[in-house]
């Protein structure tokens, strides 16, 4: 332990002792900020599965960076531990603070939503890092541009949450993630100090580059303010088709052929009959097929306004790909049977988790295989949960073109972690990687060894020492503070 004032120590004997902390917060941010009514603190305490839940000293709202600046100076003093949290949407318990046995302080950044006005000459915008995606979306498209990356949580999401889990999402087969987007960074070190580069230099090799380390940390290294971030042209003149197929294989051929063929695919997701089934019973949606298909895969692709009609383009490309790959094919471009149709994808995960509420809240495993391993992967993980848990239900989805797929098990208990640990060690011995978008948190973190090695690990651990050595930031998530002097 370090050297913790006793007054400020959570549980410390007298309450004036455990609020003095708290008081000294209420002068920075007002003390409507600082919320500790435990109902109102409820929905900033359980994550978006129910999965992890625990209990918050407070929740803390700032407004600005500098009300940030001077929330940690005094977490920090204090040896109290902060939980950075965006929109709450993350999906491996990071943004929530469990067990953290040191009366943890949830700092909400969702009121850092300031939107600058769109650099028109270098397609770039600096936000707030409690920018919705969806406001950041509206933002930036009605000054002619558009960003990369694009997710179902677009309404909550927010950019510094989606930067500090280096998000995917659904455009990635074309844009990249979230590290691809960002250009700078302005973040708060543990102890209260700023770091900017916002000047959206593209060339700028001038040492680590701190941008890209905060990108992927997951609230460890610092608490993300305002980021710069790259805009793309948009790419108005879409078609979206639903293409029902017989085997994974076929469906990774599919892939193949497209990718080669259109260089306008914005998106190449793919789901199975299962989770149609359930998507169109739980959301009230209907089949795109009269006969159900075992695969789907969603095929979205995106043009300039002058270019040829692209459902005449990709109906070409499905056309080609004949009879023995392709069982049926619906194909629209109007926008509301574009989104009827992304609605069959999208839903996968709100109706997993409504089940969830009623059957126990789904262990949600999101892998990367190299493309070789994909179909072995699937029918192997489907033999391993049919053995070890045969009363579960196992649901697959995801983004077949970066070759990472949704994994979601409803039936363990929320901490019997047994089939989570055989399916990682699957993935870990086929050659992919236990996170392909959601990070490590606290669902993983047993597991990042296993597929990162000790070395890397421990180089991740002294970064975080060398960045926050008191452990306040985020301390049960992602990688272990052991070694690091704990409050
Ligand atoms: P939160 O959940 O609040 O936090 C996530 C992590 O970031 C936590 O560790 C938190 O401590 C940290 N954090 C948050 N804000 C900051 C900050 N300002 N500074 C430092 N650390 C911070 N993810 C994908 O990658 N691809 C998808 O396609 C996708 N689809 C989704 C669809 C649905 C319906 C849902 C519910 C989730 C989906 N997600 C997806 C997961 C989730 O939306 C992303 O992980 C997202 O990036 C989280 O953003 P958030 O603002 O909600 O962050
Ligand atoms: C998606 O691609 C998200 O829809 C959520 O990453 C995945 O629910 C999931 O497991
Ligand atoms: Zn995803």
């Amino acid at each position: 332990m370090t050297d913790v004032p006793e007054a400020d120590r959570p549980g410390s004997s007298t309450a004036s002792h455990t609020d003095a902390l708290l008081d000294r917060l209420e002068r920075v941010v007002g003390a409507a900020h600082v919320i500790t009514d435990p109902d109102v603190r409820r929905s900033y305490e359980v994550d978006w599965t129910g999965r992890y839940a625990g209990e918050a000293r407070a929740v803390i709202r700032p407004a600005s960076t500098s009300e940030v600046v001077e929330i940690l100076r005094m977490c920090h003093a204090a040896g109290c531990p902060i939980v950075p949290q965006g929109g709450n949407t993350g999906l491996v318990g990071g943004g929530v603070p469990v067990d953290e046995g040191r009366g943890a302080i949830v700092m909400s950044l969702r009121r850092l939503d300031r939107r600058d006005a769109v650099d028109l000459v270098s397609g770039q915008v600096t936000v707030g890092a409690g920018v919705t995606l969806a406001a950041l979306q509206r933002h930036v498209r009605g000054a002619g541009w558009d960003f990369g990356v694009d997710l179902g949580a677009r309404d909550s999401a927010t950019v510094g949450g989606m930067i500090a889990t280096n998000a995917g999402g659904l455009r990635l087969v074309r844009y990249g993630g979230m590290r691809q987007q960002v250009v700078g960074l302005e973040a708060v070190l543990a102890d209260g100090r700023r770091v900017e580069r916002l000047g959206g230099l593209l060339k700028d090799n001038t040492g680590y580059d701190l941008a890209g380390l905060m990108t992927g940390s997951e609230g460890t290294l610092a608490v993300i303010t305002r980021a710069r971030l790259r805009l793309v042209a948009p790419q108005p003149n879409r078609a979206v088709a639903v293409v029902g197929l017989n085997t994974l294989a076929d469906a990774l051929e599919v892939v193949v052929a497209l990718r080669a063929e259109l260089t306008t695919l914005d998106a190449v997701e793919v789901f199975f009959a299962d989770g149609l089934r359930l998507v169109c019973e739980r959301a009230g949606l209907r089949p795109p097929f009269e006969v159900p298909t075992a695969v789907y895969l969603l095929i979205e692709t995106a043009d300039r306004p002058a270019a040829p009609d692209p459902a005449h383009t990709l109906s070409e490309a499905i056309a080609r790909l004949g009879p023995r790959l392709v069982v049926d094919a619906s194909i629209v471009t109007e926008p509301a049977a574009r989104r009827e149709l992304w609605r069959l994808r999208e839903a996968h995960t709100e109706v997993i988790n409504a089940l969830g509420a009623e059957v126990g809240a789904p262990h949600k495993l999101d892998v990367t295989l190299p493309a070789a391993a994909l179909v072995d992967f699937v029918d192997r993980v489907s033999d391993l949960v049919a053995t070890m848990a045969p009363s579960a239900k196992l649901f697959l989805f995801g983004h077949l073109a970066d070759g990472n797929l949704h994994v979601n098990v409803l039936g363990p208990d929320a901490d019997d972690d047994r089939v989570d640990d055989a399916v990682l060690r699957l993935v870990v011995d086929l050659g992919g990687s236990i996170s392909a978008e959601h990070g490590i948190g606290r669902a993983k973190r047993r597991w990042l060894e296993l597929d990162r090695g000790p070395v890397a690990v421990e180089a991740m651990r002294a970064i975080r020492r060398a960045l926050d050595p008191r452990a306040i930031l985020n301390p049960g998530v992602l990688v272990s503070p052991d070694g690091i002097a704990a409050p």
